[in-house]
């Protein structure tokens, strides 16, 4: 696809000379602006505001150098992110990610995303991204604490409940979110709910863990629902194997599908019997060891090196949970002749632009990322209202209410598209409907002078 709306035209021109060397960010942009094109058809008060153009510029972006000490006593640098993209609907809201391959480019795309998912979860929050090419992996706790004390100590003085609230995204878990809290608070002598995904004990959300990767399959669920389908008796295939992927399978598990295949950044693993996810827990979550592990302490699984392998094997349902454009056209076009008929994306921008086009064409149900896996900063949200009311909800009142966000949010894709001529195109749907209530509110408050 391309524009037709000689505006969105040119504000994607703007962008794509300006930012001519963030490709991933533009993959994003190009997405939306490409999508919302029926709105702004019709809205020439947005047009005349500027909002698009202003949507597409971050509100602050700030870069920082991290130092820290080894366990060898030498000194580290790394560097470090916070993309604060829009606050026109609440505090910036959205994960850090620690992975070597972190840059502008990919922090950019992450919080312009964000802004669009929060906007669709019905909460307060506006939408940020942050990180650091700092790579957890073979790095002692001692080392991730320095790490993250060092990374928190700038990070500080641009954050707060009522800012900007970070959480974890690839990389970042409860031991990264625990020792960036703590750190935070030694700093400002202040407890307060500044970041989200901490431990239950001392001010975490029940189920935020599970919530991405819940509300994936809720999501799922929905549009398999609205077409007369479900997860009974499905073959699904997860890609990635960290905490998105583990709670999908979880629930994709417990609504009846068998999870046959899982995958890390060195492979997958097949398993005919359907994956044993308290395997897989015992090696992600408590060794902090390869995938293909598995192979070797489960019957019959096989291990396969490669990251790309994963989408030829046969199945009924794809969650792709690891990291963006894991899906090329080649791989959606391998699932379509497998005969998959439906994808949910847990990881953010998974699939390339031609690989949505695959899926679209051969009619499959395609959910977006910031529709799909729009549960686990939604439940972030409801952690922020535990910590503002100074109260813990139990696991199932969370459950219960991600549950419903992810019904609404499937709704409001779903209507937008719809209402836009867009019926089925849950990508039109969900960027329309996030769009709209960002763009209204952008509105309301008027430009700075
Ligand atoms: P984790 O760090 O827990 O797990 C990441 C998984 O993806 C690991 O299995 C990892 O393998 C794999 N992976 C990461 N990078 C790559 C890569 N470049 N190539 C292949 N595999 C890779 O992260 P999360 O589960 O939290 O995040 C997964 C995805 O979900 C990301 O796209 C994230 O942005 C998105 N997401 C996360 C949310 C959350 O609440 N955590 C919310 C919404 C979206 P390995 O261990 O080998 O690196
Ligand atoms: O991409 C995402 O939505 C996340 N990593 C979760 C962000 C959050 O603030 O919980």
């Amino acid at each position: 696809m391309s524009f037709t709306n000689s505006y969105l035209a040119s504000v994607y021109e703007k962008v794509a000379t300006r930012d001519a060397d963030q490709p991933e960010f533009l993959q994003a942009v190009k997405e939306v602006l490409e999508t919302i094109e029926p709105v702004v058809n019709e809205r020439p008060d947005l047009v005349n505001a500027g909002v698009i153009d202003r949507m597409v510029e971050p509100e602050r972006v700030i870069v920082f150098r991290v130092s820290w000490v080894d366990d060898a006593g030498k000194v580290q640098v790394n560097r470090g992110f916070r993309v604060q993209f829009n606050s026109a609907i609440g505090p910036y809201k959205g994960g850090l990610r620690f992975h070597p391959s972190v840059n502008l480019s990919i922090m950019k795309f992450l919080g312009f995303e964000q802004c669009f998912k929060n906007s669709l979860t019905g909460l307060p929050m506006g939408g940020g991204k942050g990180g650091s090419d700092f790579d957890p992996k073979g790095k002692s706790d001692g080392e991730v604490m320095r790490f993250c004390q060092s990374f928190m100590t700038e990070l500080e003085k641009h954050i707060g409940q009522f800012t900007d609230v970070p959480a974890g995204d690839i990389g970042v878990g409860a031991r990264e979110v625990g020792y960036l809290f703590g750190q935070y608070k030694r700093l400002r002598n202040e407890y307060s709910g500044v970041m989200t995904g901490k431990g239950i004990p001392y001010g975490g959300s029940l189920a935020r863990k599970q919530a991405t990767g819940y509300g994936v399959c809720y999501y799922m669920n929905e549009m398999l629902k609205d077409n007369g389908l479900t997860f009974e008796g499905k073959t699904a295939v997860i890609s990635g194997s960290g905490n998105v992927a583990i709670y999908c399978a979880e629930k994709a598990t417990t609504y009846g599908a068998k999870v046959v295949a899982m995958s890390d950044s060195s492979g997958y693993v097949y398993d005919a019997n359907g994956i044993n996810l308290d395997v897989i827990k015992q090696i992600k979550e408590v060794e902090r060891a390869r995938i293909s592990e598995y192979a070797k302490r489960v019957d019959g699984a096989v291990f396969t090196p490669g990251c790309n392998g994963i989408w030829t094997v046969k199945c009924d349902l794809a969650m792709p949970c690891a990291t963006q454009n894991e899906i090329n056209a080649e791989s959606a076009q391998a699932l379509v002749d497998n005969g998959c008929i439906a994808v949910a994306e847990g990881a953010n921008m998974p699939s390339t632009p031609d690989a949505i086009s695959i899926f679209q064409s051969n009619k499959l149900l395609f959910g977006p990322a910031k529709a799909a896996n729009a549960g686990g900063v939604a439940t972030s949200g409801l952690e922020m209202t535990q910590n503002s009311i100074r109260l813990s909800w139990s696991f199932d009142e969370v459950d219960e209410k991600l549950h419903g966000i992810m019904v609404n949010i499937y709704a409001a894709c779903a209507n937008a598209a719809k209402a836009y001529g867009r019926e089925g195109d849950l990508v039109a749907g969900a960027n329309i409907a996030g769009f709209i209530k960002i763009a209204e509110s952008m509105m309301a408050q008027g430009v700075a002078y």
